[in-house]
């Protein structure tokens, strides 16, 4: 297996990571602005797949329609000469002060009138370049003080927005599918679908459910206290993994937004994993973009984006190595078995089998033994997580 990342990779960018100049909210940027056609030369030269952005990332909130043009013809020309695509696209319709109070859902209606216009004009803007998932990240949709918004009532308007672009994207026949992206917090202080759960449930309450799914991030499940790898396998689960956001966060703070791998490595390990090896017959689980969605740090001058870059992807294909010499070990497999991890898959109930058959089955529970278990039937989990670690540490295989 090769370490140098390839188109065939998937590997893609937000303009925005790359571009990140370093503003946090407690000093000004230490890094110059990144300009669109370097940004895609230098992705394509790192042997990246794609880039993707936000509207604002391309040309500034209020451009001109000439100074927006211009700016998705420098973009063009330069996907043109390098054979980097744009995956995905998304709106920002959280930086620009008309949107402090949210955009789909901010209580002054005719902010969300306008939230709606420009995100009909960036999914037009999809169309053209031929993105194929838009990412709805609600970063304002939400509030600091309970009394001030109404939060059933914005959920209908989050509603209202989302089966108006489904609509609008299937009255064009565009081939593009939303991904809702879920954060806990910040920069609200409690955002709107702040899991992959919540957001699993809204999406079953839409006009047109099969056109929604997630992009989940890393650090955004793990700023909630939760399991990545358990959010995604759920994601899975319903068939609603459209994309997926890959970065590092270390517990429950800020979002850190660090390389890929850099945050908890073990829960970056189990996520490669199931997303290589994790599909029905042990092949890939998902075959979608692997976007990074980090912030190469403040401390980092122009070499360092490009160190964080080349990291977060040589990161994925070595926890991708990893991960395979870890399922192909001998011992790793026995320990597996005797974890009896597949077991898990075979059904409960035999085939046609009812409450019926299974009140009548006695060695379920008059004869079965469940003393037994005090002190006995122990599940080796730990000599197998000890594995995992030993694999990822390198000292085997
Ligand atoms: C912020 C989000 C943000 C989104 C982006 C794409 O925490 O992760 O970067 O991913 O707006 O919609
Ligand atoms: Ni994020
Ligand atoms: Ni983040
Ligand atoms: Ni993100």
């Amino acid at each position: 297996m090769t370490l140098t990342p390839t188109p065939a990779d998937k590997f893609s960018f937000g303009l925005w990571t790359i571009g990140y100049t370093g503003t946090d909210p407690f000093g000004g940027p230490t890094r110059a602005d990144l300009d669109v056609v370097r940004a895609v030369e230098k992705l394509a030269e790192a042997g990246a797949w794609g880039l993707t952005f936000h509207d604002d990332d391309l040309f500034a909130f209020g451009s001109t329609d000439a100074e927006r043009q211009r700016q998705i013809d420098r973009l063009k020309q330069a996907l043109a000469d390098t054979g980097v695509v744009v995956p995905m696209i998304t709106t920002n319709l959280f930086a620009a002060p008309v949107f402090k109070d949210g955009g789909f859902t901010s209580n002054d209606r005719s902010v969300r009138r306008f939230a709606l216009r420009k995100t009909l004009r960036n999914v037009d803007l999809a169309a053209e370049l031929g993105a194929t998932t838009f990412v709805m990240w609600g970063g304002r949709e939400g509030a600091e003080y309970d009394v001030a918004k109404d939060v059933r009532a914005a959920l209908e308007r989050y509603r209202e927005a989302v089966n108006l672009l489904t609509q609008y994207v299937t009255d064009k026949g565009y081939d593009i599918r939303f991904a809702i992206e879920p954060k806990p917090n910040e920069p609200r202080g409690d955002i709107l679908l702040p899991t992959l759960g919540h957001a699993l449930g809204f999406i079953e309450t839409l006009d047109r459910p099969d056109l929604v799914g997630l992009n989940p991030e890393v650090g955004h499940e793990q700023m909630a206290g939760l399991n990545f790898t358990a959010g995604v396998a759920q994601a899975l689960d319903a068939g609603k993994l459209f994309h997926i956001d890959l970065n590092g966060q270390r517990s429950i703070k800020y979002d850190q937004d660090l390389v890929f791998g850099h945050g908890d490595v073990q829960n970056a390990f189990s996520l490669v994993d199931l997303l290589e090896n994790g599909g029905p017959g042990g092949g890939p689980a998902y075959d979608g973009p692997r976007h990074f969605d980090y912030k190469p740090s403040r401390t980092e001058d122009d070499a360092g984006i490009w160190d964080s870059v080349a990291a977060n992807m040589r990161t994925y294909l070595l926890l991708k190595e990893r991960a395979k010499a870890f399922r192909a070990d001998p011992e790793v497999q026995e320990a597996l078995a005797a974890a009896r991890v597949a077991e898990l898959s075979r059904p409960t109930l035999d085939e046609g089998e009812g409450y019926d058959a299974l009140l009548a089955d006695r060695t379920a529970y008059e004869d079965f033994d469940a003393a037994a278990y005090f002190d006995g039937h122990g599940f080796g989990f730990v000599r197998l997580q000890q594995l995992m670690i030993e694999h990822l540490l390198g000292a085997r295989g």
